[in-house]
């Protein structure tokens, strides 16, 4: 068994949801929020059969797109913040960032 986590825009979760769901495939959405831009998007755990990872992934895929998104970068610290002048930056968001990893056990109670 393997265990896939990915992490998805807001804007492609409910899709990505659905169709996962008309796939008959189980899976978990956890609220969560990048490292870089501090904005919020969706992480889904998805628990899967080995036969199924390639499918699974193509459905990721085609239920996720890339974006652009404009960022202003914080001031460096000890910068004095009267000498900095923010350049923003625009960095491509997604499609989806993917984990594949392995299931050691797999148990329900
Ligand atoms: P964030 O960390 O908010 O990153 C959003 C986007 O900012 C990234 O898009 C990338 O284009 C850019 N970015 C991130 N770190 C950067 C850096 N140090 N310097 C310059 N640009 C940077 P994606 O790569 O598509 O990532 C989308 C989201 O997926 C990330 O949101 C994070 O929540 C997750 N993610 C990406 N790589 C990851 C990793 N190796 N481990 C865990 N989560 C990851």
């Amino acid at each position: 068994m393997k265990m896939i986590l990915t992490v998805v825009q807001n804007k492609d979760s409910p899709r990505l949801a659905q169709n996962l769901v008309n796939a008959g495939i189980r899976a978990t959405k956890l609220a969560s929020t990048g490292g870089f831009l501090s904005a919020g998007n969706t992480t889904f755990m998805i628990g899967t059969e080995e036969e199924r990872v390639s499918e699974v992934l193509e459905l990721i895929r085609n239920s996720c797109r890339a974006r652009e998104q404009v960022v202003t970068p914080m001031a460096p610290l000890g910068n004095h913040l009267e000498s900095y002048i923010p350049h923003p930056v625009t960095v491509q968001v997604g499609g989806a960032t993917v984990f594949v990893l392995d299931v050691v056990q797999f148990e329900q109670f």
